[in-house]
């Protein structure tokens, strides 16, 4: 029945092993469930999503997932992640608890719920480790069907590897691109618009992905009636399967509690998607959840007694149990042996997670104990900082945040006496220790993140001239990007037959070939995930979305998925994706966007980047591909047409990140902006100068992260004044470069005027040039808006207008 690769036979001996070791492994997931249940329900865990019911299925997939291959599944899916070695059961409750140190626990280090897993693709210094030679998962995340963008890249990259022979010395991440991307989701989450698109477009690329649905029938308590049409996605998805004339889907359905059917299904899956590329789903039905959805909860609301009995009888380990007995490979007597040694090893693996876990814990609460008890009896409050020591010590199982807490009331009660300075000094310390556990990685820390990057500006033949469009600066820079680095690809809609809609890419699909320079379908969720998982595999794919308008299909993946990649993973992964979009000011409600506020708040991990003309966004291209970090880039819709000068030196400069440029220097005001309207401002301030007003204008260029050098509060200390003008809607990312200047730059202090925004309305934009007049910022608006200020100042020398 299992065959090795040259199709011999095992013998009966090594068969029964191979099945009595996944057969354990499947009691001692199953057991660690059970026991994850209780540790949240006696509050030792905060919360439980298992994967019980689930076991016995995954067995058979880990059997045929290869080093160099990546899975990108869900929550249930700890027995797989057992079953391929990347899990132990200590790991299992130290995910539970939320150990923080990234040894312990090295899934997230406690910063994702137990059941989100991941392996370790960077070193510590966020060098790629050899993807080929581990197995790999990508960071699950929770919200539901959010694996399958990704997926469908993971799968991609290994086209690409075995396309383009340029590549074949990336030999640490493919060996000729046999590697399968391995999706899990459950039945319920298949509802959702991300799997379909998905199915979609990897239909369309023939990805090699073996896609398993575990279906259970429920979706927490809602049925598959009210889920799924016909109640079976293998019934519905029919028109995909692949057949003498087209290409699509194998499908595969089998029954999830069948151990032998279960492998021989996906030893086919495996040979169809790994050697020919071939896209398979399976089907895995008749699931069950033992212990219902998740810690919170109980599934007896919602199963009936029927249900549940049924769900007892084909329990999968139940069933694998029963085949065992009746194939002789053990008997009941053996397999309860089995049974007992696992569960005393489970056991005692939780016993060592939660010692590891907590003992830490319990010296630091003795050191602040050991202060309290210091300082505390020389205090005029000795009497409630005593209690407040007592009451922390007699805590068994502390948690940091009742530590700080005790230590940050006590600090208020010594205040005016000695204590406070060690006390103070505790705290600190104890801070600098711990937060970062919480908060960093945001953004690479690595040798290679935007800072390491230094401005390289353009150079230009002498009386050089504005001719060129901005449209042919980028092509010609992207030109030279291609040819320097082979895994550089783009995607999108339009973007390769005709160069994209706005011909920034005129002429490379010819040059560079389809697979690089691609067309692909109307999906910008996936597009982005087709990024995403191509740089999880060493790739550096430009994902280009049409209109920054249509981004936001892609928000949801974008901040869900990439804008936490580094976060959750304490910096073991990395997608160095690029987003190239435009946006700003053009026309009417859906092609005038600029929803920065929007993207600057929920793209927290991501650089967002502005660039005010094509020569500034070629270099932040140039900038970036330097990088291992993602970024969007929102080029002005409205300025492809626009002359600038020519550079030489194509693929060599570079656009600082983060950095702001004082585009013209003046005495009276600071104006702040960037992108389409900067131009309007700079027109503007020409026609201030003819009233006497100097006004001093910066381009911020980068969003995320802006202005590292505090140059505006510099400004604003020459000017003391300041007026941000964007086309966002008011508060939107107008609020924020306030927050940033007055907060975090201490503006306030060098203000004489009342710090101003100058924004669009809060409606779109209406259609037309008086639309746009009427919607967004005009010139007018920035001169009157100015004018009123030092209107304000001088009403004698600026008389008022209105
Ligand atoms: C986008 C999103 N919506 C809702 C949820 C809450 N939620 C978590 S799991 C779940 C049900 C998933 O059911 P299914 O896909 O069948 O997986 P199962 O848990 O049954 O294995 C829901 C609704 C979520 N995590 N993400
Ligand atoms: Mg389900």
């Amino acid at each position: 029945m299992i065959k090795e690769k040259n199709n011999a036979t095992l013998t009966f001996e090594d068969f029964k092993t191979e099945v009595l070791k996944d057969y354990k492994i499947a009691i001692m997931s199953r057991e660690c469930s059970l026991l994850g249940r209780k540790e949240v329900l006696t509050g030792k865990a905060k919360f439980g999503i298992f994967g019980d019911g689930k076991e016995v299925p995954q067995l058979a997939m880990a059997k045929f997932f290869k080093d160099g291959d990546f899975r990108s599944g869900y929550y249930r899916d700890q027995t797989f992640m057992m079953a391929i070695g990347e899990l132990t059961m200590q790991q299992f409750f130290a995910g539970l608890y939320g150990h923080t140190d990234i040894n312990e626990e090295p899934m997230s280090a406690g910063r994702q719920m137990g059941g989100h897993f991941v392996t370790h693709s960077l070193n510590d210094d966020g060098s790629w480790k050899d993807l080929t030679s581990q197995k790999n998962s990508s960071a699950d995340i929770s919200p539901t069907a959010s694996q399958m963008p990704r997926m469908l890249g993971l799968a991609q990259a290994s086209n690409i590897y075995r396309s383009i022979p340029e590549l074949a010395d990336k030999s640490n991440f493919s060996k000729g691109g046999n590697e399968i991307s391995w999706g899990t989701i459950g039945n319920a989450s298949t509802s959702e618009g991300l799997f379909f698109e998905t199915i979609n477009a990897a239909g369309v690329l023939q990805v090699p992905i073996v896609l398993s649905v575990w279906d259970d029938d429920y979706g927490i308590s809602v049925h598959a009636k009210h889920q799924t049409t016909k109640e079976s996605i293998s019934e519905i998805l029919k028109g995909y399967q692949r057949d003498e004339n087209h290409n699509g889907f194998e499908i595969f359905k089998v029954q999830g509690w069948d151990y032998p059917s279960l492998i021989e299904t996906y030893e086919k899956a495996s040979e169809l998607a790994r050697e020919h590329h071939v896209p398979v789903l399976i089907h895995v039905s008749q699931l069950t959840q033992p212990q219902g959805h998740s810690s919170s909860g109980s599934h007896e609301r919602y199963k009936d007694a029927d249900r549940l009995q049924w769900e007892r009888d084909f329990d999968c380990i139940r069933q694998m149990k029963l085949w065992m007995i009746a194939i002789n490979i053990a008997s009941p007597e053996e397999i309860e042996e089995i049974d007992l040694i696992t569960k005393n090893e489970v056991l005692e693996a939780k016993k060592i997670a939660w010692n590891a876990f907590l003992n830490p814990i319990i010296e630091e609460q003795k050191s602040l104990v050991q202060l309290l008890e210091k300082i505390g009896p020389t205090s005029k409050n000795s009497d409630r900082i005593l209690k407040l020591k007592t009451n922390l010590s007699t805590i068994k199982s502390p948690i940091k945040k009742e530590i700080l807490s005790t230590a940050r009331k006590a600090l208020r009660l010594v205040v005016n006496e000695n204590g406070r300075l060690e006390l103070s000094n505790w705290i600190t310390k104890y801070y600098d220790l711990n937060q970062p556990k919480f908060s960093n990685t945001l953004y690479s820390e690595s040798k290679l993140n935007v800072f390491s990057v230094k401005e390289v500006l353009p150079q230009y033949e002498e009386n050089s001239k504005e001719e060129t469009d901005g449209r042919m600066i980028l092509r010609d820079n992207f030109n030279v990007l291609f040819t320097k680095y082979p895994e550089v690809l783009i995607f999108g809609e339009d973007a390769g037959s005709i160069g994209d809609v706005n011909q920034g890419l005129v002429g490379l699909q010819e040059k560079f070939g389809e697979i690089r320079v691609a067309d692909v379908g109307i999906r910008e969720a996936s597009i982005i995930g087709q990024g995403i998982g191509m740089a999880l595999r060493g790739l550096r794919p430009i994902a280009e979305i049409q209109y920054l308008d249509y981004l936001l299909y892609g928000v949801q993946i974008l901040s869900d998925d990439l804008a936490t990649l580094q976060y959750r993973t304490v910096g073991k992964q990395k997608a160095p994706l690029i987003i190239r979009t435009r946006g700003h000011r053009l026309e009417g409600i859906w092609h005038s966007g600029s929803p920065m506020g929007m993207l600057v708040n929920a793209l927290r991990g991501i650089h967002i980047l502005v660039p005010r003309n094509m020569t500034k966004a070629a270099g932040f291209y140039n900038t970036l591909l330097d990088c291992d970090e993602p970024a969007l880039v929102i080029e002005c819709l409205n300025g492809y047409r626009l002359k600038e000068k020519t550079p030489l030196n194509y693929g060599e400069f570079k656009t600082p990140i983060g950095v702001v440029e004082t585009i013209k220097e003046g005495a009276d005001i600071t104006l702040v902006s960037y992108g389409s309207t900067l131009r309007l401002v700079e027109t503007a301030a020409k026609e201030l100068t003819e009233v006497g007003i100097d006004c001093e204008i910066i381009d911020i260029q980068s969003l995320l992260p802006l202005d590292i050098n505090h140059d505006i509060v510099k400004s604003i200390a020459k000017t003391n004044r300041l007026l941000i003008i964007d086309e966002d809607v008011p508060g939107g990312a107008s609020a924020y470069i306030l927050q940033q200047v007055i907060e975090n730059q201490d503006g306030y202090n060098y203000l004489d005027s009342k710090p101003q925004t100058l924004t669009a309305k809060a409606h779109r934009p209406a259609y037309g040039t008086d639309g746009d007049y009427f919607s967004k910022p005009s010139i007018e608006d920035v001169f009157e808006k100015v004018y009123g200020m030092m209107n304000e100042v001088n009403p004698t020398k600026f008389p008022t207008l209105y």
